[in-house]
């Protein structure tokens, strides 16, 4: 149907109640932004056939001129993302912490918006770079909007906001020259890391494998700051916020990484669009972990430090509700680009503490929003609007879109009978915790926040020993690209601090000679300051590891939504290719076919079967493990190629199950990656994630496994 033209406002209608929805829709005209209907969107209007463009085409004007500024400023920090919408659903009411309504109401399900990004790149940069990811969540509550805003690391570089923006001067591209884009790895930022000791504990996990993602739906994700927890008695707790994803938290390797750079930059926000158009939903635990206020020195850091994280062993993570994200966003500018998070959205029952990086995080999110959606009116962009009513003094305003028909806009009032009235505390009216104040006013730092050390060696210690390669190479590589000599000397040398062998590990691979370790130099100290104050401390741990820092030691086997390629053509065996799909399927994860050419191929028994992806247009690196069913000479001609014998080497290389089937495991027994472990004996295989003419169900359990980083000892495969 076409749609009708503007219809003539009648008489006592008001001309909102009969503005009509501006969706494109079935059989409509195209229009312009007043609705006049356009008859040629093809041509100029000109001065004849081949004269000049008039500018009295308003049409084109209009058109061109919203084209000009489709753009509005990208993130600062955190430009490249994704989004999608969900539920939160609480399992257990925590009204003894706190009166927050919907962490008390178990039949609620409130909505969310979640969005993920990778911190230092530009909004087109690529989804792998090693980098922190940002994790941000907005519930829709009955109490108005509450944001979570993390991140998929428990703890941050820097414990004062002062210090942020240098931060991310550094670790963007260099001012000069405006390289590299979307990395770390290079020397501002190393410079500035290493005259800062603070770091060193957000720098191992940076380096560790939880920088470099299989999937924002495998990640952790942690509010990091430490916040504070109010129920109805005016009580208080302190809190740390996780998510612990169900399907385990997993990585890729950092050559596999840079891979995917280049063969799918948008591999993540495909994986997170794909998982939810097919089901795939990615859910998540809400945790958290309590202290008693009373408690609050209890520890071997002070809560209020944000670049420490509480031990789970210490204090349990309690799970007391679950995220699925349900709904890819209809349109990205409108939704994942105009979302504007802040610490600062609250409800009545979670506060703040005295962190001093959350206390500047506090002003910075609606100043930066101002600038980059562009007026003071941004809550009222749909994805920033609150579910519930928004009953504020406020009118004017670049893009204001409310049209209020109250005759005042002030507060107290009586022309409008005291309307809108401030709501009491038991009404839901929100109210500060009244913390005790007795100071001095100064700039310092507490004394308690000067262990630079112990946190990093304890995420150290507690990595499993690939993971802890893994560190080390990361370091190699990082501090390999650094150009400045001193740089990468001064911080081999604070690594030194975190752990003798890492450091000799990186002193090596990097030809530097291990001498004795100078005392750290530490420049984020104040030009008056007693220096002594500002010396790094070791302090006893309770702990020395801690098995939840670990990603190894916490796999949980499932392979849910798991991509895997199965490499195969015309005159695959049936039977061999159909047990192991449904093998697959039974387990959830998602078998893709990856013929010669796109379209079908045809089985022994003559079943055209269809083919997803043809081999030029995919690389290993896109999949999670790999099948080779058996087949006849037609299969066999398409396996002995090149492309194929690379695709299985490059799995190999990154250690993903591989799993092959008569003619596929002869082609396996054949390449390179198979003479390097012995294959003809399948216990032997197994071990190391290659099954041979084994059982789909071990080719399931070995995915659940995700990596079979032993070997990494092996000799390596042909590059
Ligand atoms: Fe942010 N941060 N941040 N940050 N942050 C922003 O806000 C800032 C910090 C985090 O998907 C900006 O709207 C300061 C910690 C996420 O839209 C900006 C400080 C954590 C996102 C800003 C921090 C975060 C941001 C940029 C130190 C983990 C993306 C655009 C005092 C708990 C949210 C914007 C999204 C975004 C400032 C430190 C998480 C500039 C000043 C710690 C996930 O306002």
């Amino acid at each position: 149907m076409a749609k009708k033209q503007n219809p003539q406002p009648k008489e006592n209608k008001k001309v909102s109640d009969l503005q009509t929805n501006t969706q494109n829709g079935d059989g409509q005209f195209l229009s312009t932004n007043q609705g006049l209907l356009i008859n040629d969107n093809q041509n100029s209007l000109k001065a004849g056939e081949r004269g000049a463009t008039l500018l009295e085409d308003f049409i084109l004007r209009e058109k061109i001129t919203h084209f000009d500024h489709e753009r509005i400023p990208e993130r600062i920090v955190h430009a490249r993302g994704s989004g999608a919408h969900g539920v939160f659903e609480l399992y257990e009411p925590i009204g003894k912490y706190t009166k927050a309504k919907f962490l008390n109401d178990t039949s609620r399900k409130t909505p969310v918006f979640v969005r993920f990004s990778t911190v230092a790149g530009n909004r087109g940069s690529t989804d792998l770079a090693r980098d922190v990811r940002g994790f941000a969540v907005k519930f829709y509550t009955e109490e108005g909007n509450y944001d979570l805003v993390g991140n998929n690391i428990p703890v941050f570089f820097i414990q004062d906001a002062m210090k942020f923006p240098d931060l991310v001067h550094a670790v963007k591209p260099e001012p000069h020259h405006e390289m590299p884009q979307a990395a770390s790895a290079h020397d501002t930022f190393w410079d500035f890391i290493s005259l800062m000791p603070e770091s060193m504990h957000m720098i191992m996990w940076t380096m560790s494998d939880r920088a470099i993602p299989r999937s924002y739906r495998m990640m952790e994700g942690f509010g990091v700051n430490t916040f504070r927890f109010l129920n109805e008695k005016g009580e208080s707790h302190f809190v740390k916020f996780h998510w612990k994803p169900k399907l385990g938290t997993h990585a890729v390797a950092w050559e596999e990484a840079q891979q995917i750079s280049g063969k799918d930059p948008d591999f993540h926000r495909r994986d997170l669009w794909e998982a939810i158009e097919t089901g795939h939903f990615p859910e998540w635990d809400l945790g958290i972990q309590v202290i008693p206020e009373a408690d609050e020195h209890k520890f071997d850091f002070d809560l209020l430090d944000p670049t420490k994280l509480i031990p789970e062993e210490i204090v349990p993570v309690q799970r007391i509700g679950k995220m699925t994200l349900n709904r890819n966003p209809d349109n990205f500018f409108a939704e994942t680009e105009q979302i504007a998070f802040h610490p600062g959205h609250l409800v009545p029952g979670i506060d703040f503490t005295n962190d001093p990086l959350l206390q500047g995080r506090l002003f910075s999110y609606t100043d930066t929003q101002l600038s980059r959606l562009g007026s003071p009116n941004f809550h009222e962009i749909p994805i920033n609007r609150p579910i519930v009513p928004v009953m504020n003094n406020q009118r004017d305003g670049h893009m204001r879109q409310t049209i209020n028909s109250e005759k005042t806009s002030y507060h107290p009032n009586s022309i409008s009978g005291g309307c809108p009235f401030q709501a009491k505390i038991s009404e839901g009216g929100f109210s500060s915790y009244q913390e005790r104040i007795d100071a001095k006013k100064i700039r310092d730092r507490s004394e308690s926040f000067s262990d630079h050390f112990s946190q990093a060696t304890l995420f150290y210690n507690s990595q499993t020993e690939p993971e802890q390669n893994h560190i080390i190479n990361a370091f190699t590589f990082e501090l390999g690209k650094v150009e400045r000599h001193y740089i990468r000397e001064r911080m081999v040398g604070i690594l030194s601090r975190v752990d003798k062998n890492l450091e000799a590990s990186v002193a090596a691979n990097l030809g530097i000679q291990v001498t004795e370790p100078e005392r750290p130099l530490n420049h984020g100290v104040p030009a008056d300051a007693d220096q002594n104050k500002y010396e790094p401390t070791r302090k006893k741990q309770s702990i020395a590891d801690s098995k939840a820092l670990s990603m190894l030691k916490n796999i949980n086997g499932s392979i849910e939504s798991r991509c895997i390629a199965v490499l195969t053509d015309n005159g695959v065996d049936e039977g061999s290719l159909n047990a192991m799909l449904k093998a697959l399927e039974i387990a959830g994860a998602q078998a893709k076919i990856i013929a010669q050419k796109p379209g079908t191929i045809k089985g022994s028994n003559g079943k055209e079967i269809a083919v997803d992806h043809s081999l030029v247009t995919v690389a290993s690196v896109l999949f999670d493990a790999i099948y080779v069913p058996n087949g006849d000479i037609k299969t066999k001609n398409y396996l002995e190629q090149d492309l194929i014998e690379n695709f299985i080497n490059e799995a190999f290389k990154h250690c993903k199950p591989i799993a092959a089937d008569g003619l596929g495991a002869e082609i396996l027994k054949k390449i390179k990656a198979g003479h390097l472990i012995d294959l003809t004996n399948s216990s032997t295989g197994s071990k190391m994630g290659i099954e041979i003419n084994t059982s789909p169900e071990a080719f399931v359990k070995a995915i659940g496994k995700h990596r079979f980083w032993e070997r990494e000892k092996t000799k390596k495969v042909k590059e």
